[in-house]
Protein backbone atom coordinates (compact mmCIF):
# COMPACT_ATOMS: atom_id res chain seq x y z
CA UNK A 1 0.00 0.00 0.00
CA UNK A 2 2.72 2.15 1.54
CA UNK A 3 4.84 1.85 -1.51
CA UNK A 4 2.19 1.95 -3.86
CA UNK A 5 1.81 5.53 -3.35
CA UNK A 6 5.29 6.39 -2.48
CA UNK A 7 6.49 5.65 -6.17
CA UNK A 8 4.13 7.55 -7.88
CA UNK A 9 4.38 10.48 -6.39
CA UNK A 10 8.22 10.67 -6.15
CA UNK A 11 7.86 9.90 -10.43
CA UNK A 12 5.70 13.12 -10.40
CA UNK A 13 7.96 15.31 -7.93
CA UNK A 14 10.79 14.40 -10.39
CA UNK A 15 8.73 15.32 -13.19
CA UNK A 16 7.38 18.66 -11.79
CA UNK A 17 10.67 19.33 -10.62
CA UNK A 18 11.79 19.03 -14.50
CA UNK A 19 9.02 21.55 -15.33
CA UNK A 20 10.06 23.89 -13.27
CA UNK A 21 13.70 23.80 -14.05
CA UNK A 22 12.43 24.49 -17.74
CA UNK A 23 10.45 27.48 -16.99
CA UNK A 24 12.74 29.70 -14.53
CA UNK A 25 15.58 31.88 -15.96
CA UNK A 26 18.24 31.13 -13.40
CA UNK A 27 21.39 31.32 -14.81
CA UNK A 28 23.27 27.95 -15.01
CA UNK A 29 26.72 26.91 -14.24
CA UNK A 30 26.52 25.12 -17.35
CA UNK A 31 26.98 28.03 -19.87
CA UNK A 32 29.63 29.33 -19.03
CA UNK A 33 30.59 33.07 -20.17
CA UNK A 34 34.18 33.58 -19.51
CA UNK A 35 37.00 30.61 -19.95
CA UNK A 36 37.23 30.47 -16.32
CA UNK A 37 33.85 29.17 -15.67
CA UNK A 38 34.44 26.99 -18.56
CA UNK A 39 36.88 25.29 -17.02
CA UNK A 40 34.46 25.00 -13.63
CA UNK A 41 32.07 23.27 -16.49
CA UNK A 42 34.55 20.87 -17.31
CA UNK A 43 35.64 19.96 -14.41
CA UNK A 44 31.70 19.61 -13.33
CA UNK A 45 31.63 16.91 -16.97
CA UNK A 46 34.87 14.90 -15.83
CA UNK A 47 33.16 14.72 -12.06
CA UNK A 48 30.29 13.56 -13.54
CA UNK A 49 31.81 10.92 -15.40
CA UNK A 50 33.75 9.30 -12.41
CA UNK A 51 30.57 9.04 -10.29
CA UNK A 52 28.58 7.67 -13.80
CA UNK A 53 30.94 4.88 -13.99
CA UNK A 54 30.67 3.90 -10.41
CA UNK A 55 27.36 4.31 -10.62
CA UNK A 56 26.21 2.31 -13.01
CA UNK A 57 29.10 -0.16 -11.67
CA UNK A 58 27.77 -0.30 -8.15
CA UNK A 59 23.70 -0.65 -9.43
CA UNK A 60 25.20 -2.89 -11.93
CA UNK A 61 26.62 -5.78 -9.12
CA UNK A 62 24.05 -5.07 -6.91
CA UNK A 63 20.80 -6.04 -9.60
CA UNK A 64 23.35 -9.03 -10.70
CA UNK A 65 23.76 -10.06 -6.97
CA UNK A 66 19.85 -9.86 -6.67
CA UNK A 67 18.61 -11.53 -9.78
CA UNK A 68 21.41 -13.89 -9.53
CA UNK A 69 20.15 -15.13 -5.75
CA UNK A 70 16.76 -14.41 -5.99
CA UNK A 71 14.71 -16.83 -3.49
CA UNK A 72 14.02 -20.15 -5.70
CA UNK A 73 12.46 -23.41 -4.82
CA UNK A 74 15.69 -25.49 -3.97
CA UNK A 75 17.79 -22.34 -4.19
CA UNK A 76 21.34 -23.45 -2.74
CA UNK A 77 22.86 -20.59 -0.79
CA UNK A 78 25.71 -18.59 -1.98
CA UNK A 79 28.97 -19.28 -0.76
CA UNK A 80 29.03 -17.15 2.86
CA UNK A 81 32.43 -15.24 3.43
CA UNK A 82 33.43 -13.53 6.08
CA UNK A 83 36.44 -11.78 6.37
CA UNK A 84 38.51 -10.76 3.22
CA UNK A 85 41.41 -8.86 4.30
CA UNK A 86 42.61 -8.04 0.34
CA UNK A 87 39.02 -7.12 -0.62
CA UNK A 88 38.86 -4.87 3.11
CA UNK A 89 41.99 -3.09 1.73
CA UNK A 90 41.14 -3.30 -1.93
CA UNK A 91 37.72 -1.47 -1.06
CA UNK A 92 39.30 1.34 1.34
CA UNK A 93 42.61 2.12 -0.91
CA UNK A 94 40.96 2.16 -4.35
CA UNK A 95 37.90 5.00 -3.13
CA UNK A 96 40.72 6.76 -1.50
CA UNK A 97 42.40 6.21 -4.69
CA UNK A 98 39.53 7.83 -6.18
CA UNK A 99 39.32 11.32 -4.15
CA UNK A 100 43.32 11.90 -4.65
CA UNK A 101 42.53 11.45 -7.88
CA UNK A 102 39.79 13.91 -8.30
CA UNK A 103 41.72 16.44 -5.87
CA UNK A 104 44.64 16.59 -8.08
CA UNK A 105 42.41 17.30 -11.33
CA UNK A 106 40.99 20.34 -9.67
CA UNK A 107 43.73 21.66 -7.61
CA UNK A 108 45.35 23.42 -10.79
CA UNK A 109 42.10 25.36 -11.60
CA UNK A 110 41.18 26.34 -7.98
CA UNK A 111 44.51 27.83 -7.30
CA UNK A 112 45.25 29.27 -11.49
CA UNK A 113 41.32 30.96 -10.93
CA UNK A 114 42.09 32.61 -7.44
CA UNK A 115 45.50 34.17 -8.25
CA UNK A 116 46.22 37.61 -8.68
CA UNK A 117 46.62 38.44 -12.22
CA UNK A 118 48.75 42.15 -13.73
CA UNK A 119 47.50 44.26 -15.95
CA UNK A 120 43.52 43.49 -14.40
CA UNK A 121 41.07 46.00 -13.51
CA UNK A 122 40.90 45.60 -9.94
CA UNK A 123 37.41 45.63 -8.36
CA UNK A 124 36.99 45.55 -4.41
CA UNK A 125 33.64 44.06 -3.47
CA UNK A 126 32.06 44.30 -0.06
CA UNK A 127 29.41 42.02 1.61
CA UNK A 128 27.32 43.18 3.92
CA UNK A 129 24.12 42.07 5.64
CA UNK A 130 22.49 42.23 2.99
CA UNK A 131 23.67 44.33 -0.12
CA UNK A 132 27.15 44.09 -1.89
CA UNK A 133 29.00 47.43 -1.55
CA UNK A 134 31.51 47.78 -5.31
CA UNK A 135 34.17 49.98 -5.27
CA UNK A 136 36.50 50.83 -8.45
CA UNK A 137 39.58 52.03 -6.17
CA UNK A 138 41.99 52.88 -9.12
CA UNK A 139 38.91 54.43 -10.71
CA UNK A 140 37.48 56.57 -7.78
CA UNK A 141 34.11 54.53 -7.84
CA UNK A 142 31.84 53.29 -4.99
CA UNK A 143 28.75 51.80 -6.02
CA UNK A 144 26.97 49.26 -5.30
CA UNK A 145 24.81 45.77 -6.27
CA UNK A 146 25.68 46.25 -10.37
CA UNK A 147 29.29 45.39 -11.87
CA UNK A 148 30.36 47.43 -14.55
CA UNK A 149 33.20 45.43 -16.61
CA UNK A 150 34.29 45.92 -20.74
CA UNK A 151 34.09 42.98 -22.43
CA UNK A 152 37.54 40.51 -22.85
CA UNK A 153 39.38 42.62 -19.91
CA UNK A 154 40.96 40.10 -17.05
CA UNK A 155 38.96 41.23 -14.00
CA UNK A 156 40.07 40.61 -10.79
CA UNK A 157 38.11 40.96 -7.91
CA UNK A 158 39.51 41.62 -4.05
CA UNK A 159 36.32 40.23 -1.59
CA UNK A 160 35.93 41.37 1.72
CA UNK A 161 33.05 41.36 4.33
CA UNK A 162 31.62 44.09 6.38
CA UNK A 163 30.08 41.68 9.10
CA UNK A 164 29.48 38.06 8.54
CA UNK A 165 30.27 35.19 5.67
CA UNK A 166 28.95 35.76 2.50
CA UNK A 167 29.26 33.64 -0.34
CA UNK A 168 29.98 35.52 -3.61
CA UNK A 169 28.78 33.56 -6.86
CA UNK A 170 28.09 34.56 -11.23
CA UNK A 171 27.28 30.86 -12.00
CA UNK A 172 27.75 32.36 -15.82
CA UNK A 173 31.21 33.52 -14.96
CA UNK A 174 33.18 32.28 -11.82
CA UNK A 175 32.85 29.79 -9.12
CA UNK A 176 31.74 31.03 -5.45
CA UNK A 177 33.70 32.92 -3.28
CA UNK A 178 33.05 33.33 0.68
CA UNK A 179 33.76 36.85 2.03
CA UNK A 180 35.63 36.22 5.47
CA UNK A 181 35.74 38.96 8.03
CA UNK A 182 39.26 40.35 8.53
CA UNK A 183 40.37 38.38 5.34
CA UNK A 184 40.65 39.25 1.52
CA UNK A 185 39.59 36.24 -1.03
CA UNK A 186 40.37 36.80 -4.95
CA UNK A 187 38.64 35.61 -7.96
CA UNK A 188 39.14 36.60 -11.42
CA UNK A 189 37.56 36.56 -14.69
CA UNK A 190 37.27 37.40 -18.44
CA UNK A 191 33.56 38.01 -19.88
CA UNK A 192 33.83 36.53 -23.34
CA UNK A 193 30.08 37.63 -24.21
CA UNK A 194 28.01 40.83 -23.33
CA UNK A 195 25.51 40.36 -21.48
CA UNK A 196 23.79 40.96 -18.00
CA UNK A 197 24.85 38.45 -15.17
CA UNK A 198 22.74 37.72 -12.24
CA UNK A 199 24.63 36.78 -9.04
CA UNK A 200 23.80 35.76 -5.89
CA UNK A 201 25.27 35.32 -2.13
CA UNK A 202 25.22 31.77 -1.95
CA UNK A 203 25.90 31.56 1.65
CA UNK A 204 23.12 31.98 4.28
CA UNK A 205 23.98 35.42 6.19
CA UNK A 206 20.97 35.85 7.62
CA UNK A 207 17.19 36.69 7.19
CA UNK A 208 17.23 38.80 3.99
CA UNK A 209 20.03 36.42 2.77
CA UNK A 210 17.85 35.53 -0.40
CA UNK A 211 17.60 38.97 -1.19
CA UNK A 212 21.21 39.56 -1.81
CA UNK A 213 21.50 39.57 -5.50
CA UNK A 214 23.84 41.51 -7.30
CA UNK A 215 24.53 42.01 -11.48
CA UNK A 216 27.37 41.97 -13.53
CA UNK A 217 26.98 43.70 -16.52
CA UNK A 218 29.50 42.93 -19.55
CA UNK A 219 29.40 46.17 -21.57
CA UNK A 220 31.52 46.85 -24.69
CA UNK A 221 34.98 48.66 -23.67
CA UNK A 222 33.45 52.51 -24.92
CA UNK A 223 30.22 51.91 -23.25
CA UNK A 224 32.17 50.80 -19.96
CA UNK A 225 34.32 54.16 -20.46
CA UNK A 226 31.16 56.20 -20.93
CA UNK A 227 29.86 55.12 -17.59
CA UNK A 228 33.40 55.94 -15.86
CA UNK A 229 33.37 59.03 -17.40
CA UNK A 230 29.96 59.80 -15.62
CA UNK A 231 31.90 59.50 -12.51
CA UNK A 232 34.07 62.10 -12.80
CA UNK A 233 31.79 64.66 -12.53
CA UNK A 234 29.04 64.99 -9.61
CA UNK A 235 25.54 64.59 -10.62
CA UNK A 236 24.17 68.04 -11.60
CA UNK A 237 22.49 69.54 -8.77
CA UNK A 238 18.86 70.11 -9.57
CA UNK A 239 17.16 73.66 -9.91
CA UNK A 240 14.15 73.77 -8.38
CA UNK A 241 10.68 71.48 -8.31
CA UNK A 242 10.25 68.48 -6.39
CA UNK A 243 13.96 67.00 -7.24
CA UNK A 244 15.74 70.20 -5.79
CA UNK A 245 13.08 69.79 -2.15
CA UNK A 246 13.70 66.36 -2.63
CA UNK A 247 17.43 67.11 -2.48
CA UNK A 248 16.64 69.16 0.71
CA UNK A 249 14.93 66.52 2.24
CA UNK A 250 17.80 64.43 1.85
CA UNK A 251 20.54 66.62 3.14
CA UNK A 252 18.45 67.60 6.13
CA UNK A 253 16.99 64.55 6.65
CA UNK A 254 18.88 61.01 8.68
CA UNK A 255 19.43 59.59 4.93
CA UNK A 256 23.14 61.62 4.91
CA UNK A 257 23.88 59.68 7.84
CA UNK A 258 24.32 56.21 6.19
CA UNK A 259 24.39 57.45 2.76
CA UNK A 260 27.16 59.16 0.08
CA UNK A 261 26.29 61.16 -2.62
CA UNK A 262 29.64 62.75 -4.00
CA UNK A 263 29.77 66.41 -4.18
CA UNK A 264 27.34 66.73 -1.77
CA UNK A 265 27.71 66.50 2.03
CA UNK A 266 25.78 63.40 2.33
CA UNK A 267 29.19 61.40 3.12
CA UNK A 268 27.77 58.27 5.31
CA UNK A 269 28.92 54.96 4.77
CA UNK A 270 26.51 52.70 6.52
CA UNK A 271 24.74 52.17 3.42
CA UNK A 272 25.02 52.26 -0.56
CA UNK A 273 26.58 55.11 -2.19
CA UNK A 274 23.39 56.76 -4.09
CA UNK A 275 25.66 59.24 -6.40
CA UNK A 276 24.31 57.82 -9.62
CA UNK A 277 21.58 55.52 -7.79
CA UNK A 278 18.78 57.12 -11.25
CA UNK A 279 21.36 55.14 -13.66
CA UNK A 280 20.92 51.62 -11.70
CA UNK A 281 18.34 48.90 -12.86
CA UNK A 282 17.58 47.50 -9.12
CA UNK A 283 16.76 49.00 -5.63
CA UNK A 284 18.45 47.08 -2.93
CA UNK A 285 20.01 44.30 -4.03
CA UNK A 286 17.63 43.34 -6.79
CA UNK A 287 14.66 43.08 -4.41
CA UNK A 288 12.98 45.54 -6.98
CA UNK A 289 13.49 47.04 -10.44
CA UNK A 290 14.52 50.35 -10.08
CA UNK A 291 11.27 51.84 -11.13
CA UNK A 292 9.74 55.41 -9.74
CA UNK A 293 6.86 53.48 -7.70
CA UNK A 294 8.82 50.98 -6.17
CA UNK A 295 10.97 53.36 -5.39
CA UNK A 296 8.27 55.13 -3.32
CA UNK A 297 7.39 51.96 -1.88
CA UNK A 298 11.21 51.47 -0.25
CA UNK A 299 11.37 54.83 1.10
CA UNK A 300 7.54 54.26 2.28
CA UNK A 301 8.80 51.22 4.46
CA UNK A 302 11.95 49.55 3.55
CA UNK A 303 11.11 47.28 6.84
CA UNK A 304 8.30 45.90 5.40
CA UNK A 305 9.85 45.11 1.73
CA UNK A 306 13.10 43.58 3.30
CA UNK A 307 12.28 42.78 6.82
CA UNK A 308 15.79 43.37 9.33
CA UNK A 309 17.35 45.53 6.25
CA UNK A 310 19.43 47.98 8.31
CA UNK A 311 17.61 51.10 6.88
CA UNK A 312 15.84 52.11 9.70
CA UNK A 313 14.05 55.79 9.09
CA UNK A 314 10.92 57.72 10.93
CA UNK A 315 7.88 57.47 8.50
CA UNK A 316 7.96 60.25 5.57
CA UNK A 317 4.84 62.00 4.49
CA UNK A 318 3.79 61.42 0.72
CA UNK A 319 4.88 64.75 -0.18
CA UNK A 320 8.33 64.45 0.49
CA UNK A 321 8.76 60.45 -0.87
CA UNK A 322 7.45 61.96 -3.93
CA UNK A 323 10.52 64.34 -4.00
CA UNK A 324 12.82 62.50 -2.84
CA UNK A 325 11.53 60.14 -5.59
CA UNK A 326 12.52 62.81 -8.02
CA UNK A 327 15.95 63.69 -6.66
CA UNK A 328 17.14 59.93 -6.15
CA UNK A 329 15.73 58.92 -9.48
CA UNK A 330 17.72 62.62 -11.32
CA UNK A 331 20.80 61.41 -10.15
CA UNK A 332 22.15 59.77 -13.45
C1 LIG B 1 20.48 53.67 9.33
C2 LIG B 1 21.06 53.83 8.03
C3 LIG B 1 20.19 54.36 6.90
C4 LIG B 1 19.43 55.48 6.85
C5 LIG B 1 19.19 56.51 7.96
C6 LIG B 1 18.89 55.56 5.53
N1 LIG B 1 19.29 54.48 4.79
FE1 LIG B 1 18.84 54.10 2.86
N2 LIG B 1 19.76 52.31 2.98
C7 LIG B 1 20.48 51.85 4.07
C8 LIG B 1 20.92 50.53 3.80
C9 LIG B 1 21.74 49.64 4.73
C10 LIG B 1 20.45 50.18 2.51
C11 LIG B 1 20.63 48.86 1.79
C12 LIG B 1 19.46 48.00 2.11
C13 LIG B 1 19.50 46.63 1.52
O1 LIG B 1 19.58 46.50 0.29
O2 LIG B 1 19.44 45.68 2.29
C14 LIG B 1 19.75 51.35 2.03
C15 LIG B 1 19.17 51.43 0.75
C16 LIG B 1 18.67 52.60 0.23
C17 LIG B 1 18.30 52.77 -1.15
C18 LIG B 1 18.47 51.72 -2.25
C19 LIG B 1 19.93 51.73 -2.64
C20 LIG B 1 20.41 50.59 -3.45
O3 LIG B 1 21.62 50.40 -3.54
O4 LIG B 1 19.63 49.85 -4.02
C21 LIG B 1 17.85 54.04 -1.29
C22 LIG B 1 17.39 54.71 -2.57
C23 LIG B 1 17.89 54.65 0.01
N3 LIG B 1 18.41 53.76 0.90
C24 LIG B 1 17.46 55.94 0.28
C25 LIG B 1 17.44 56.49 1.57
C26 LIG B 1 16.84 57.77 1.90
C27 LIG B 1 16.16 58.68 0.91
C28 LIG B 1 17.00 57.94 3.24
C29 LIG B 1 16.53 59.10 4.12
C30 LIG B 1 15.11 59.30 4.14
C31 LIG B 1 17.72 56.77 3.76
N4 LIG B 1 17.96 55.92 2.71
C32 LIG B 1 18.09 56.59 5.07
C33 LIG B 1 20.72 52.54 5.24
C34 LIG B 1 20.10 53.72 5.58
CU1 LIG C 1 23.86 35.53 2.05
Amino acid sequence: MYSDRIVPRFVLSLVSLAFLAGCSRSPSVLAPASPEAGKIADLFWILLLISGVIFFLVEGLLIFAVVRFRSRQQATLPKQVHGNTRLEIAWTVVPSLIVVGIFAIMFPTMSELTQQQAGALKVKVIGHQWWWEIVYPDLGITTASELHVPVGQPIEIEILSADVVHSFWVPELFGKTDTVPGRSNWTRFVASKEGVYPGQCAEFCGVQHANMGFLIIVEPREAFEDWVEEWGDAPDEPDDGPAALGEQAFLTGSCIACHTIDGTRAQGKLGPNLTHFGGRRSIAALTLDNAPENLASWLANPQSIKPGTTMRIPSLSSEVIRNLVAYLESLK
